[in-house]
């Protein structure tokens, strides 16, 4: 019988060679990542955006040693223990069973490391969290599918841009209306998710002026990807200032309180039906077919939707009248198919609505 095991064990001829390599390689991963130019890439828009790429460049620079230790040596040893030409063909390797010493440091390094990365992220989640409190207080809010924006001072909502002023703290309270959302402006580094019915904060010093993209993280639909049409803008105080006083104005006239259910006030009676067929095929085709109530689309088919015996109540379990139909083009409505825009979202003035729900009426 032939014994088919390697008399000796050891690390290898080229062991020493190889690890001397290694450490000269890992060494340059971790200087390319300590003075690699990220802000040249991305922005660093608040002042704790740099601890963020701190903790970045400590894991990458770990991250990339490590690899180059590990994938080093498994091609190493794949090289040096490969199989001799006169090895015969069942000839299997050395069997090494407890060797304690090794498995002592193979356990107490990599849970060291462990350790002093949580010890880093904390310190750098402290920094973040102890951002000044008293700062300008805004609230972002996902829909489907856009963020809005409330500020102190504003009636109503923003819902084209998100503005901030250079150098002032602010408070980001984030919440949404309809499904989760994620809040993320990668210029910031910081990113939540927007939950409905629960309200999470950010807060941030912004540092630099810009105009820097908000994107959302989480799958919210069939627009999702629509939701990095929307920008942060960082301006000096004086141009914010402006921007806040347009908006002061724009939306003077703008309810902050809360619609009663089935009933927003609406002028019916000067709707124009045809006005109201040319908006319904610009804006309401996309999720409502003309057609039964059970053709869906996103939503319901809208023909009959005042006149039809079957569906004496809308979706939100109002009479199917013209007032309530109204109400909910105004108020919009969240429901079991899905989300009904509101009229801020889907652009229409009252006269729209009016002229709308007098189309409506017009299709039996
Ligand atoms: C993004 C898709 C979407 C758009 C755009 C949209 N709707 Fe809707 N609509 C819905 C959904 C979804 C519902 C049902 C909500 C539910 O109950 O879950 C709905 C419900 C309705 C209802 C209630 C129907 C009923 O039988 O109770 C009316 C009326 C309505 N929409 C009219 C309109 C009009 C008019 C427009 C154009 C200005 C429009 N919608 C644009 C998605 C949309
Ligand atoms: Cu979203």
């Amino acid at each position: 019988m032939v014994d088919n095991r390697a008399e000796t064990v050891g690390p290898g001829r080229g062991f020493w060679t190889v690890t001397a390599i290694l450490s000269v390689l890992s060494i340059a991963a971790i200087v390319f990542w300590s003075i690699f130019p990220l802000e040249t890439y991305l922005p660093a828009a608040i002042v704790t955006a740099r601890q963020v790429d701190y903790l970045f460049r400590f894991m990458a620079a770990s991250g990339s040693a490590l690899w180059i230790f590990v994938a080093g040596y498994l091609l190493y040893f794949a090289i040096a223990f490969r199989a001799k030409a006169g090895d015969p063909p069942d000839a299997i390797g050395a069997q090494i069973h407890d060797n304690h010493k090794l498995e002592f440091w193979w356990t107490l390094l990599p849970a060291l490391f462990v350790v002093l990365l949580s010890i880093v992220s904390v310190g750098i989640w402290y920094r973040i969290m102890l951002e000044p409190q008293n700062g300008l207080v805004v609230e972002a809010i996902g829909h489907q599918f856009y963020f809005s924006f409330r500020y102190p001072q504003i009636n109503g909502e923003v819902t084209d841009e998100m503005h901030l002023p250079l150098g002032v703290p602010v408070t980001l309270n984030l919440t949404a209306a309809d499904v989760i959302h994620g809040f993320w402006v990668p210029a910031m580094r910081l990113k939540n998710d927007t939950v409905p019915g629960l309200v999470t904060t950010i807060k941030f010093t912004p540092r630099l002026t810009g105009r820097f993209p908000i994107i959302c993280t989480q799958f919210c639909g069939v627009l999702h990807s629509e939701m990095d049409k929307q920008v942060l803008v960082i301006e000096p105080k004086p141009a914010f200032d402006k921007w806040y006083k347009t908006w002061q104005q724009k939306n003077a006239h703008v309810s902050n309180a809360l619609p009663a259910a089935g009933g927003g006030a609406v002028a019916l009676t000067n709707g124009n039906a045809s006005a109201g067929k040319t908006l319904f095929d610009q804006k309401c085709t996309a999720c409502h077919k003309v057609a039964p109530f059970n053709q869906t689309l996103v939503g319901p088919g809208l023909a009959g939707v005042l006149h039809d015996p079957s569906h004496p109540n809308l979706v939100n379990g109002q009479p199917a009248t013209a007032q309530n139909v109204a109400a909910i083009l105004q108020n919009g409505y969240t429901g079991s198919m899905g989300t009904m825009p509101n009229a801020t979202a889907n652009g229409l003035s009252a006269q729209d609505v009016a002229n709308l729900v007098a189309f409506l009426d017009t299709l039996k």
